[in-house]
Formats: C-alpha cells, sequence, structure tokens
C-alpha cells in the first residue's frame, strides 16, 4: 500500500459542516448592527443577502455596509437572485433559483473566482444539471416546515448523504433547520446548513443564535 495513501484520504474528506447566513426577508439600515452580533457568536461562512420584493437601487443601498462588514469579518457576501447586482456590488457570489437565469450566463458575468450557487429544490437531477453547469455549490431544501419562504419541497436527509458520498462538489441544506433539528443534516453530511429565522429570532439573540449553531458544528468530526 502506498504510504502516502492515508494522508492523501484525510486531505479529500470533506471539511467540517459551516454556518451559511440568509437575511430576513426584510431589512433596515440597522440591520448591520444585528449581522454584526450575529457574526461574533462564532465562525460564518457566507452570508446571503435575500431580499424580496425590492427593487435593486434599494437592495443596492442596503447592501454596502453590509458587504463592508462582511469583507472584515472574511465572511463570503453572497446575492440572492440577481447575478447583475451582484455584479455591480462586487458581491463574492450569487445564490440563483431556478428561475435565475443560467449558471454559464452569471459565471460569465462575475468570472472564475465568485461562487454560484443553484437552488435545487429536492431534486438529483437539477443538482446534477447545476454542477454540469458549474455551480459551486447546490442548494437542497426545506428539510423542515419554515415560514420563510413558500415551498412544497421536503426532501429527506439521506439525500444530503447520497450527493455528499457520490460527487465532491459543496451542497448547502435549507429550511427550518434549527440547532434542535440540524444534526440529522450534519449527520447526513451536508457541507452547509443555510440558516435565517433560527438565527434572527433567537430567544436570546442572534448572538446567541450562532454560538448554539457553533456548538453543534465543532462537534462535528466529520466523516472517517
Ligand atoms: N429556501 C428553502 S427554505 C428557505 C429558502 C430560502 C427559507 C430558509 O429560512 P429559514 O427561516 O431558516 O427556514
Ligand atoms: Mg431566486
Amino acid at each position: 500500500l502506498d504510504p502516502g495513501f492515508a494522508d492523501r484520504f484525510e486531505k479529500e474528506r470533506r471539511p467540517p459542516c459551516q454556518l451559511y447566513l440568509i437575511s430576513p426577508p426584510t431589512i433596515d439600515t440597522g440591520f448591520v448592527n444585528t449581522l454584526a452580533r450575529a457574526l461574533d457568536g462564532g465562525p460564518v461562512a457566507a452570508f446571503q443577502l435575500r431580499l424580496k420584493g425590492m427593487d435593486e437601487d434599494a437592495i443596492a443601498a442596503l447592501a454596502l455596509p453590509l458587504q463592508r462588514l462582511c469583507a472584515q469579518r472574511e465572511v463570503a457576501f453572497i446575492i440572492n437572485d440577481s447575478a447583475a447586482l451582484a455584479h455591480r456590488l462586487g458581491a463574492d457570489g450569487v445564490h440563483l433559483g431556478q428561475g435565475d437565469g443560467k449558471v454559464a450566463e452569471a459565471r460569465k458575468l462575475l468570472g472564475r473566482e465568485a461562487q454560484i450557487g443553484v437552488t435545487c429544490h429536492d431534486s438529483r437531477h437539477l443538482a446534477m444539471e447545476a454542477g454540469e453547469a458549474g455551480a459551486d455549490y447546490v442548494a437542497f431544501g426545506a428539510f423542515y416546515p419554515t415560514t420563510t419562504k413558500e415551498t412544497e419541497y421536503r426532501p429527506d436527509p439521506s439525500l444530503l448523504s447520497w450527493w455528499t458520498t457520490v460527487f465532491g462538489l459543496p451542497c448547502v441544506a435549507i429550511g427550518g433547520i434549527t440547532p434542535d433539528n440540524a444534526q440529522p443534516l450534519i449527520n447526513a453530511g451536508t457541507d452547509f446548513i443555510a440558516v435565517s429565522s433560527a438565527v434572527w429570532k433567537y430567544p436570546e439573540g442572534p448572538e446567541s443564535g450562532v454560538a448554539a449553531f457553533s456548538a453543534l458544528l465543532g462537534a462535528d468530526k466529520r466523516k472517517g
């Protein structure tokens, strides 16, 4: 047996699951302080600005201080829905729903370094298609009931174990995730858990919310 094998195998294992924060559906200019508190709670890999039904100029105005904060804290700043807005802001990436345009178009606009994610609901087919098209991650959900988004899709956590066994492309689990119900998704091997309401509505505040998730993720020894 090649003596380097165990080492390489170790390196090829996926890193532990990380937290991907999603903004509340509506925010005001004071939200930058709330985000700062949340980021004080523990490591956050990415923050997605997801503001539905607002025009792009209004989103851009709210985005700038949040983007600056994310840059300071080394948190990837991702814009939801619009590759054009992500480009205009110089965001780190864009998250595309199935109706938000093609990955290839977003890639052309944003370049090689941009993080492009795609909503794939409960579908292996959509995820493989997104992977083929050059997405940087695929998102599955909603794993649990949520009031943040109207969705009829309810994948089983086994979708995450299948995906992570078969593909190296990172996956994100989303939908109604709380510190109390995240463990089966982490056990199934998800690379990220994406969370909105559980952090912003955490009774002791967003800092404690992020800390509660961090405690779970810190215990994730990942995949022997
Ligand atoms: N996509 C599927 S469920 C969902 C999105 C954007 C909402 C996630 O928010 P929450 O509050 O963590 O359920
Ligand atoms: Mg969308």
